[in-house]
């Protein structure tokens, strides 16, 4: 009985020394301490023992249950200290390592423009509106004396949501909402996304961005049109910039007129950017006419007022020398990062 018992403890501590983990651990509690554990089962074999070798049996049984608890707990310290130290030694932190690099973004070119153009205009004055690019056909077309057999239709062809709601081709439709809204004076500008039926290429893409301006107020003229955009074109392409105005045509402006700054590059004598013509277009501008006035409820007799556009997309591939349009929605930061 004496060297089953030892038996019994040797094993039950060469098994307690490979474990590695708490659920290893408890496996040899339950094999030697459990109810079904071998030293159980001496204990219960007893009852065939003489009254004199009972107790003598019963004392090394218990010596040994001592003996494997207290291994047992041992055992299980040491578990316990060897993870803790395992954790330690995967969390520690190394302060001395370089940071991981944090990659900045960078502002859209077309946003490092449309945010000048926006300053420039604040500083005159002027505050912003902006609206809906799902437009009414009555707000994008009708109300700027575009009805629909107007030959304009078909320049600014566009994406046709149903019969009477289109994707805007111009932020006008915001400015005629202003006006419905607002007695004169109105000093507005209305930058946003439009669109148009037009087949991408290297100077077209259907949807592009416009900054469109209104003003309309009592004694308005062409003169005061001049003025503020020959202003703006000074503060955005710099005070030696010279402008000229021709003649040109739009349903909702009368007269109408496009404005053209000297080539920055060849100052006028004819260069590859301007194409030879030693000038380049900005804008088309022109006084409000009278019908647009009056549609959206404000009375031509009393007050007069000028409009203008600027591509955006045309104006910083100028300023830039960006030969590409499809380039600005490509999102590539490599083309982002040169502006
Ligand atoms: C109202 C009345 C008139 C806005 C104007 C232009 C001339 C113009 C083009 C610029 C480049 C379109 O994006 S583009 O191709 N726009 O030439 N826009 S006058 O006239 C208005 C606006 C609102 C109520």
């Amino acid at each position: 009985m004496k060297e089953q018992l030892e038996a019994i403890l040797a094993s039950a501590k060469k098994e307690l020394g490979e474990t590695t983990n708490a659920r290893d651990l408890d496996a040899v509690r339950v094999k030697y301490l459990g109810k079904k554990g071998e030293l159980t089962a001496i204990l219960k074999g007893m009852k065939n023992l003489s009254p004199e070798e009972r107790p003598v049996v019963g004392q090394m049984v218990n010596e040994v249950r001592a003996a494997v608890e207290a291994a047992l707990e041992e055992q299980g310290e040491k578990i316990e200290r060897l993870a803790l130290e395992e954790k330690l030694k995967s969390e520690t932190l190394d302060v001395t390592m370089p940071g991981e690099e944090v990659v900045l973004g960078h502002k859209h070119p077309l946003t490092v423009v449309l945010d000048e153009i926006k300053d420039i205009f604040i500083g005159l004055g002027f505050q912003i509106a902006e609206g809906p690019e799902v437009e009414l056909d009555h707000y994008n077309f009708e109300a700027l004396n575009i009805p629909k057999d107007h030959p304009a239709r078909d320049t600014q062809d566009t994406f046709y949501v149903s019969d009477n709601v289109v994707l805007r081709t111009q932020t006008s439709g915001m400015q005629v909402r202003v006006m419905e809204k607002t007695q004169p004076p109105i000093r507005i500008i209305a930058p946003g996304r439009v669109f148009r039926s037009d087949a991408v290429d290297a100077t077209h893409s259907p949807l592009f961005h416009q900054i469109e301006g209104l003003v309309v107020d009592k004694g308005i003229t062409m003169s005061d049109l001049k003025g503020i955009l020959e202003l703006f074109a000074k503060r955005l392409y710099g005070d030696d910039t010279v402008v000229r105005f021709r003649p040109h045509h739009f349903p909702f402006t009368e007269p109408s007129a496009e404005m053209d700054i000297q080539c920055y590059q060849c100052h006028g004598e004819g260069c590859r950017l301007c194409k030879g013509e030693g000038w380049i277009e900005i804008l088309g501008c022109g006084m409000v006419h009278p019908k647009v006035l009056e549609m959206s409820g404000i009375d031509p007799e009393i007050y007069s007022g000028y409009a203008f556009g600027i591509g955006l997309e045309r104006t910083v591939m100028g300023r830039f020398k960006i030969d590409d349009i499809r380039l600005f929605y490509e999102n590539d930061v490599r083309f982002l990062h040169q502006f």
